[in-house]
């Protein structure tokens, strides 16, 4: 949380300025000036489909060339998700494998125009850095001795010419596996020894050019820290994952960073092992259970479930390290498409990464879901940040004010638990966000839940964040009110 942490700097600065006689009165005063300053907000939870997905959607046809090294030309991940977007958009996409065998980018560049361009494509997904990496070849191969910035150079060239040529089309960057010793391997991992050098240029463009990044790198190398033995099963020879490998990492990562339908999923955050249970769909999901499952027991049983933040239909079955479970007794609640759960941390991130989904939505047939190991922004789906700009600050409160009492979208705006109400339990999830001052005020909300009427209860709240916000903490509000504050 960079922002929380910079804003928390400032406390100091003008925290003093909350010292004053009254201060009951100045924060209500302030509290009315913001809310009059700010326009309304609304959550940014769906996330956009891409330029190709959308074209999809809107019927059009669509070429697909896959580019790169033998792990394109023969890698399953290809057939495994052209079989999921031939799914839902049937004869819409003609796919084109242009993965060159034993070959890096140096013949990626020049290949281009014949292997790429003259197929029109709508949509390029590259990868030549594990061979880019390769110091084997011979000196007479066109590929021979390929460095780091070469490598960057010629993935530049190609999308130079890409660009050039077809603005419309979407480029999409990878990178790919590690390498390792594999005792039939002939030393792949020996024979690229500065890949994750080749993967990091990858990173690099993608980001200086604003391409979509699939970073497969990232969640096969902590396969290979946490369950060594997994890696090895999977990328057996040593280069080449096999088909349960793609199907565990490269799939779900393409599908997700493309913004494809993948239903009801579960993306689990590489770094912390937080989780965000997303309907990645378009259609609403009545959800009436979900069961997050780890076969070698990787779970956290402290995960941040609906029936803990108050949401009463909702009851935790017994949690173990095998399976989180939850249950709605009474109803479903709608996740509306792109909305999303965050279930904090679930997952211990030096675990194995063998998370399955099941759910029942409305009609109770139990559903497999999708799990996807990213990297979630530390801004994302943050607890109490209502008004989905990354940061947990007062104007989340004022969100969660201006509606309290109100129905909402279950997880849209201020509704943390999805109870479909706006009320005092989504005001806890918003001083759980705010960070360390909960103590101080326990006794406030105490006092808020014993209120049985909204009205009151929504009078009783107010006074009590006043309160709160008058013992010293609205330090971190200043920078919001700087502007409106007279001295
Ligand atoms: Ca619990
Ligand atoms: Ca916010
Ligand atoms: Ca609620």
């Amino acid at each position: 949380m960079p922002r929380v942490t910079a804003l928390m700097g400032q406390r100091s600065c003008c925290s003093d300025r909350l010292m004053t006689p009254r201060p009951w009165l100045r924060t209500f005063a302030l509290v009315g000036a913001l809310h009059a300053a700010l326009t309304p907000l609304h959550a940014a939870r769906a996330l956009a489909a891409s330029p190709l997905i959308e074209r999809l959607d809107e019927g059009r046809q669509q070429t697909i060339v896959v580019y790169g090294t033998s792990l394109t030309a023969g890698g399953a991940w290809v057939s495994q998700v052209a079989s999921v977007l031939d799914g839902q958009y049937p004869g819409q996409i003609t796919w084109i494998n242009s993965g060159q065998s034993g070959k890096a980018s140096n013949t990626g560049v020049a290949l281009l125009q014949s292997a790429v361009l003259a197929h029109s494509p709508d949509a390029v997904l590259i990868e030549f850095a594990m061979n880019d990496a390769f110091t084997a070849y011979a000196t007479t191969d066109l590929d021979y001795g390929i460095s780091p910035e070469q490598s960057q150079a010629n993935l530049n060239s190609m999308i130079d010419s890409l660009q050039a040529a077809r603005p419309e089309t979407q480029i999409v960057l990878q990178t790919m596996n590690p390498a390792w010793d594999a005792p039939n391997g002939r030393g792949s991992a020996t024979k690229r020894p500065q890949l994750a050098a080749y993967y990091q240029g990858y990173r690099d463009v993608a980001a200086q050019r604003d391409l979509t990044l699939v970073d497969n790198n990232l969640v096969w190398r902590q396969i290979q820290d946490n369950t060594p033995s997994v890696f090895e099963t999977y990328v057996a020879d040593g280069t080449h994952p096999n088909a349960a490998g793609y199907s565990a990492v490269t799939t779900p990562a393409v599908l997700w960073q493309l913004g494809a339908d993948t239903g009801l999923t579960l993306a689990v955050d590489l770094k912390t092992g937080r989780a965000v249970l997303q309907n990645r769909s378009n259609a609403a999901v009545d959800l009436i259970s979900y069961s997050i499952r780890s076969p070698s027991g990787a779970l956290q049983t402290s995960w941040r479930s609906l029936a803990d933040r108050g949401n009463a239909q909702w009851a935790e079955a017994n949690a173990t390290p095998f399976a989180l479970s939850e249950l709605n007794a009474t109803g479903a609640t709608t996740l509306a498409p792109g909305v999303a759960a965050n279930l904090d941390v679930a997952w211990d991130a030096s675990r194995a990464l063998d998370l399955e989904l099941v759910y029942q939505a409305a009609d109770g047939v139990a559903r497999a879901g999708a799990v996807v190991y990213t990297q979630l922004a530390d801004d994302q789906n943050l607890t109490g940040d209502f008004n989905g700009d990354g940061v947990v600050s007062g104007a989340d409160f004022l969100q969660w004010q201006r509606s309290v009492g109100a129905a909402a979208t279950p997880f849209v705006g201020a509704d943390d638990n999805g109870d479909g109400v706006v009320d005092e339990r989504d005001l806890a999830a918003w001083f759980a966000g705010y960070g360390t001052p909960l103590a101080v005020p326990g006794a406030a909300l105490a006092t808020v839940r014993v209120v049985p009427e909204p009205a009151a209860a929504r009078i009783a709240v107010v006074l009590a964040v006043t309160h709160f916000f008058a013992r010293g903490i609205a330090g971190r509000v200043c920078d919001v009110t700087a502007g409106i504050l007279a001295r």
